[in-house]
This record gives structure tokens, sequence and C-alpha cells, in this order.
């Protein structure tokens, strides 16, 4: 009989422990809360899946901490994600987008050395047109002698650069359902298997390319930007006719994990600059649960994240719920609205 090749998947699990295992010697518990995230992230799966089928679109009748009206299931996947973590022994605080506070780890559960922050369901105005929405996640280490007296109390042990992030990672909710993970020695892609339930090893060593003729961004915010983000953009669509002697074509899908797994997948530029009306609140995006973990994920692919004045990993957070302008994607790109900023600064 002739042999048979089976050709074994990798699975999460199995990547884990050879991280473990290997000269990056990723920490057991660390290893077992990223595998406890991805199993949040299945159910969320599961859930955004079922979308009509069952109630969980529409508003939730509630505002978050941004004022923004929470959707059914944003409060859904909040939930599915501290209902996964919070007894695993492996947090001593977990933050969400959803919630003002962070959230302690209740006394009957052992505390661990972590903190987990996370943006449950990014881009949720997107869920009721059923467009690619997703979960992303960024991972510190509690402080040795943190305040977790309270919940306010806890707020300082996470206000960290995200250079000191140890894994970062989103999952996109679309045709497929895919984990992107870093833990510090490149980004790879996971996909997750509806029929196992386990997330397979589909895409390893991603980079970013260099040059780009794509770029992202929302055109009718244009009036408000700083002149910077005027200059690069207007030249981006003089195209072959202007400075830049090329043509560009633009995406926005108005969902941050779609708009940046696609720069991760084939290069672009991804924009969400200050402006004037947003000047007061620091910028729309995040940086401790949108900002951060994506700045992470797209230097490890060989890309670059600034707010146009500054490397946002090097950001140190004064709140935890601050925002940030985000300009991220093909590191020449980044360089060029980085060196128009410098420019207007002189
Ligand atoms: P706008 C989604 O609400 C989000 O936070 C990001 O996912 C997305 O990039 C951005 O806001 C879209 O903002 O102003 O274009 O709707």
């Amino acid at each position: 009989m002739d042999s048979i090749t089976i050709t074994r998947p990798i699975t999460l699990s199995r990547y884990l422990v050879e991280k473990h295992r290997g000269p990056a010697g990723l920490p057991v518990d660390l290893c077992q809360l990223i595998e406890s995230v991805a199993r949040a992230c299945t159910q969320i799966a599961v859930v955004v899946a079922r979308g009509g089928l069952a109630d969980v679109l529409g508003e939730a009748g509630s505002d978050n901490i941004q004022g923004e009206a929470q959707k059914k299931l944003d409060v859904i996947s909040n939930t599915l994600l501290i209902d996964a973590n919070e007894w695993g022994g492996h947090l001593a605080a977990m933050a969400s987008e959803e919630m003002d506070w962070p959230r302690l780890i209740p006394a009957r559960y052992p505390r661990g050395k972590y903190l987990l922050l996370f943006d449950p369901l990014d881009g949720s105005s997107n869920i009721d047109v059923n467009v690619s929405i997703g979960t992303i996640f960024s991972i510190l280490v509690c402080p040795e002698h943190a305040d977790l007296s309270s919940e306010t109390a806890a707020e300082q042990a996470f206000l960290q650069a995200g250079a000191h992030q140890v894994a970062a990672g989103y999952v996109i909710y679309g045709p497929s359902a895919l984990l992107v993970l870093t833990v510090g020695d490149g980004v790879v892609a996971f996909t997750l298997d509806r029929e196992s339930g386990a997330f397979i090893l589909t895409r390893e060593n991603i980079r970013i390319p260099e040059e780009t003729r794509e770029f992202a961004v929302n055109m009718s915010n244009q009036r408000h930007w700083e002149a910077p983000v005027q200059r690069y953009v207007a030249e981006l669509l003089q195209g072959s006719q202007g400075a830049r002697g090329k043509d560009f074509n633009m995406r926005w899908i108005a969902s941050m994990v779609a708009d940046v797994h696609r720069v991760l997948s084939r290069g672009g530029i991804f924009m969400y600059p200050l402006d004037e009306r947003i000047r007061a609140q620091g910028g729309k995006l995040r940086l401790m649960y949108e900002a951060n973990p994506m700045a992470w994920l797209v230097e490890q692919a060989g890309g670059a994240a600034s707010t146009g004045r500054a490397r946002i990993l090097a950001i140190t957070p004064e709140k935890l719920h601050q925002r940030v302008p985000v300009i991220l994607g093909s590191k020449s790109e980044v360089a060029v609205v980085v060196a128009y900023h410098a420019d207007a600064a002189c």
C-alpha cells in the first residue's frame, strides 16, 4: 500500500510549546495566557458568525467610557474575554476599551504576573453591515510592586510604553477568522479551523513591503488635518502627475483590524492622523489597546509606526484610554509623513 503522507498542521498550541522550548524561551504561563485569549476569540468568532441568526446585532443600550454607544457584540465579546481569562492564574488585571477602569482578578482566583489589554470588538460600526471586525489584544508584565488595591489604583500598572509588550495580536473575523500574533520574534498568522476549533499556522515571517502604492485614511476628514498630512495626501492624489511620480490607490474599511491586516498582508500606509476636531482628545485611536499592539506587529513585520512626531511604542502613557494619532505601515511611506511633520516644525 502506498505510504500516506499526513501533513501534521502546526496548531497554536504546538507553536507556543516550540516557542517555549526554543531560543525565545517563552514562559509557560505566557503561552497559556495567549491560548486562553485565542480560545475566547474562537467563541467570539462563533457569535459574530451567528449575526442575525441570534439576538446579537444592534445597540446594547449603553455607552462606554469613550461615550460611544455600545453594540451588543461589544458587550458580549468583552464578557467572553473576561470569563475566559480571569480564572487561569496568569493575570494580575485586565483592561478593555469597554470598561472604565481595569478589572482586578477576583479573590477566589490566583493572581498571575501579566496584564491583558484588549479592544474586544474593534470596528463595531461595521458589525450590522457584515464587514470584517476584530479583537485586538496586548500583554504586559505587571510591575512587581504595583498597587492593585482598587480598580482605579490599578490603572498605574498599565501605564507602560508599548515597547514593553511581551505579546500582541489580533483576531480578524472575516471570510476566515485569522489570529495574527507576535511574541517579539516576527509575525505569524493562524487560521481558525472551525471544525476542530484549533488555530492552524498558515503564514510565517510576515513582512511588510518597504514600498507601497496603497494608502488608507478617512478622506472625509481632510479639511481638518494638519498641514504635513494635507501635504502628504495631496501628493498621493496627484499621482504620477505630481511630486511622487507614481499613482496610488486608496482603501478605507473603517475597521482598524481589517485595514491593518491588509497592510500586513500586502503593504500600504494606514493613517488616523490628528485633526482639529479631535485635537483635544489627542486623536481618535486608543494607544494602549489599539495603537500599541498594532504598532508592535507592524514593526516586527519590518514596517514603522508613528504619531507623525514620535515612535508610537516609545510613548509613555498618562491615561489608560489615552488616544494618539496613528501613521503606520510601509517604512518608506511612514518616513515621508514623519519628514513632513519635521519640516513643518522647523
Ligand atoms: P471613522 C472603529 O470604530 C475605529 O475605532 C477603528 O477601527 C477605525 O479605523 C476607525 O475607528 C474608523 O473611524 O472615523 O473612519 O469611522
